[in-house]
């Protein structure tokens, strides 16, 4: 176990508390998600729930082409629709009897990301941004059938649709084990799916560099080359993760770089010896499961804050995002809280926003700045009443390489002895932190060293983070969102997922299906 880390008593209460609320609310929903709508219609499957839903009776019917009309401001939308119908052999005619549009307008209540989605005797997508019709793309996606067919049935379904959260995350460590370019696209394409918004990318650590800085070349010639034992080497060109930002603009999502500073630094210090302290004799580059024995020499500041300030402005001409991960987690050094504020201060003159994990709360600097919570237990609350907008990854909850079942192998438990299953993951309530702007579901790869296996970890899980991002607590409950979830199989079927094949939702069949 490398990480001492126990859940406290305050952290106990409170997870008790949130299933408390979880199991007063848990049924409330399920007439609102309309699972059984009236009639033979099409069941209506969304995951995450919607906000409302009505469902009248009747369904709407067609065969092999639609007529597709599309504002023209709204290209991401217009491309993921088109790409939808292709995907279910669906023609695009204008003579078409049946009409989908995509509507461009001015509800000020649906805010950035919601949209509407009206199916009468033809669809209507409506919302005030290319991202919220974008959204409105995904939740017809799922209420049509995952694969190609003679004739289609939609319910006739009334959705007006926004998110609780603006920031809804997974983060993917690629530093100790490399994921390709290509497995990133994938996944950007199936956290669409559920409208998740952003991919925060942990790009550097002891293990691995990643990410190509070109003024310091052996950052991935060297640091690039090790990996955790058993997982995978590489690292991204620039041009690489440009293209990757631009696919996930294109999707709705933002990717988040994440350069792990001043700790989990191995790598850097491998490649760039002069970055370690001259006592260091250590610098070799570094392929085990310890966390916390590396550090950037804070004593050279000389050294130090150019090389932090060079590899940060190549990071920012590859990254629009603006909220930009400096990492700060795991290390104890009596220049940390300095290094904190002078870096949250650098990324704030370049014009970005940092954020840091929770232990970066010790810094002095602006409230703007994030903080991605993690410890269960962990004293968040100064932080909470300076104003520091949060970003919650409670491990208990929402730690991934955790197993989906208590000792699935090749899965951590330091957190939680008996892994993060679904019903966990789903079971937290969010609403007590006042400052939260999301959440994040995290995926350590330090045990997880193929695509298969991050399938794994990944899915049916995230999914479930999507929903605890997207739909308000009172208003969802796991019974719900075990038969919605349920029924969106086949599309994870066609989407080539190798999710865990999950008990509570009836996935425990011995083969796996077909991709
Ligand atoms: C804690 S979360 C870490 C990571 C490990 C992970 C393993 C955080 C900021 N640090 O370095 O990979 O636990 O579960």
């Amino acid at each position: 176990m490398p990480y001492p880390v126990g859940m406290t008593r305050f952290s106990k209460l409170r997870a008790f508390a949130a299933c408390a609320v979880l199991a007063a609310a848990a049924g409330c929903h399920s007439t609102r998600s309309a699972d059984v709508p009236a009639g033979n219609a099409p069941a209506a499957h969304l995951v995450p729930l919607p906000q409302s839903m009505q469902v009248e009776p009747g369904e709407l019917r067609f065969a092999g082409a639609v007529a597709l009309d599309a504002d023209a401001s709204a290209p991401h939308a217009r491309r993921a629709l088109e790409d939808t119908l292709a995907g279910l052999g669906i023609a695009t005619r204008d003579a078409a009897a049946m009409r989908i549009r995509l509507q461009l307008g001015d509800d000020a209540t649906l805010g950035d990301e919601g949209y509407r989605l009206v199916v009468t005797d033809g669809v209507l997508l409506s919302a005030r941004t290319d991202i919220g019709l974008l959204h409105a793309v995904q939740s017809l996606r799922q209420l049509l059938p995952a694969r190609p067919q003679a004739q289609f049935r939609l319910p006739r379904v009334a959705i007006v649709d926004t998110p609780a959260y603006r920031w809804r995350g997974l983060s993917l460590d690629v530093a100790r084990s490399f994921l390709p370019v290509e497995y990133l696209e994938k996944t950007l394409d199936r956290m669409a799916f559920f409208k998740l918004n952003r991919l925060h990318l942990h790009l550097t650590d002891d293990q691995g560099w990643r990410i190509e800085i070109k003024r310091y070349p052996k950052l991935v010639e060297i640091g690039g080359a090790s990996a955790v034992e058993g997982g995978r080497s590489g690292w991204y060109t620039q041009d690489q993760l440009k293209h990757l930002v631009a696919y996930a603009q294109a999707r709705g999502i933002t990717i988040v770089p994440e350069v792990d500073l001043p700790g989990h630094t191995q790598a850097a210090l491998a490649s760039y010896n002069e970055l370690a302290c001259d006592d260091v004799t250590n610098l070799a580059p570094y392929a085990g499961l310890e966390v916390g024995f590396s550090v950037l020499c804070l004593d050279k500041p000389e050294v130090v804050y150019p090389f932090v300030r060079n590899v940060l402005a190549e990071v920012l001409a590859i990254f629009p995002s603006q909220e930009i991960h400096v990492g700060g987690d795991e290390i104890k050094h009596p220049l940390y809280a300095d290094f904190i504020s002078r870096t949250a201060a650098m990324v704030d003159d370049m014009g970005r926003t940092a954020i840091f994990w929770e232990e970066g709360s010790v810094g002095e600097m602006k409230p703007d700045v994030l903080l991605q919570f993690w410890n269960d237990g962990y004293d968040i609350a100064a932080a909470v009443e300076k104003g520091h907008p949060l970003v919650l990854s409670p491990c208990s909850y929402f730690y991934i390489d955790h197993g989906n079942y208590a000792g699935q192998p090749q899965t951590y438990d330091w957190c939680r002895k008996e892994g993060v299953p679904l019903a966990r993951l789903y079971s937290f309530d969010p609403t007590p932190f006042k400052t939260a702007v999301g959440i994040e579901a995290a995926l350590w790869t330090e045990l997880v060293h193929s695509d298969d296996a991050a399938d794994n970890r990944l899915w049916p899980r995230l999914a479930a983070s999507a929903e605890v991002a997207w739909t308000r607590t009172p208003q969802r409950g796991y019974d719900g969102f075990r038969q919605r979830m349920a029924a969106l199989r086949p599309h994870l079927d066609a989407m080539g997922v190798r999710y865990h094949r999950e008990p509570d939702l009836g996935w425990a069949d011995a083969e796996p299906r077909p991709r």
